[in-house]
């Protein structure tokens, strides 16, 4: 089995797939797709994936792109069991809704920050856009009432894409002590998560190079 994982460092949505990848005990044949030099808008990799985003996985004669999509395919296929995307109807509605959160609202609050920092050149982080981030951090506040994982009582791939988002947000608007149920999951995952440290630390710390460099231009 080759898993070819098209991937960018610092992206979240690629960190969340390596996540993945290490709670399922996957290797994966990395292929750097740099967007500084548009190879993401190369012929070959648009024939891959006409959308042009990382991560994409081809997985033998299988393409598929969109990290939710790509989590959750990876736990169907190669989970030893279905702890981290559960089959039964409620939990993996439960899960799917987290996904769907992080997909619809978590990471579209993160691009709106970083495309004004990283492509339009901006220095500062628009008071709307702290306050839809804070909004977000509100509502998994919420969801986190009660329970140690975003959709329950396990860790599942809903885990790997919200905290990549949320650590990556992190580093523009401090959760900080606001959040107790937030800040006590971040740090389970950071504990509990197999190989956190390689799959999303070492991708975020280029992230939080890259934006608090752009951050202090002026
Ligand atoms: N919903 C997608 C978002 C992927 C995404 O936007 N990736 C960014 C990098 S973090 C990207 O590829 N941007 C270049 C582009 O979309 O052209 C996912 O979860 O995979």
């Amino acid at each position: 089995m080759t898993l070819d994982l098209y991937y960018l460092n610092d992206s979240a949505p690629v960190r969340a797939v390596l996540l993945a990848g290490r709670a399922l005990g996957l290797e994966f044949n990395l292929k750097l797709v740099d967007l500084l030099k548009q190879e993401h808008m190369s012929p070959e990799y648009l024939k891959l994936n006409p959308q042009h985003s990382v991560p994409t996985l081809v997985d033998e004669d299988f393409t598929i792109w969109d990290s939710h999509a790509i989590v959750g395919y990876l736990a169907t296929k190669y989970g030893t069991d279905d702890t981290l995307y559960p089959k039964e109807a409620r939990a993996r509605a439960i899960v799917d809704q987290r996904l769907h959160f992080d997909s619809g609202t978590l990471f579209p609050r993160l691009r709106n920050i970083i495309h004004p920092l990283l492509l339009l050149g901006k220095s500062v982080i628009s008071t709307e856009a702290k306050r839809d981030v804070e909004e977000a951090y509100h509502f998994l506040e919420k969801f986190l009432d009660g329970h140690d994982w975003v959709a329950g009582d396990n860790m599942t791939i809903a885990d790997f894409c919200c905290v990549s988002t949320v650590s990556s947000l992190d580093v523009l608007v401090p959760c900080g002590s606001k959040y107790p149920n937030l800040a006590a999951w971040y740090k389970r995952c950071k504990d509990k998560m197999v190989g956190y440290e390689e799959a999303n630390q070492s991708g975020l710390n280029i992230f939080e190079r890259v934006v608090k460099s752009a951050l202090s231009q002026k």
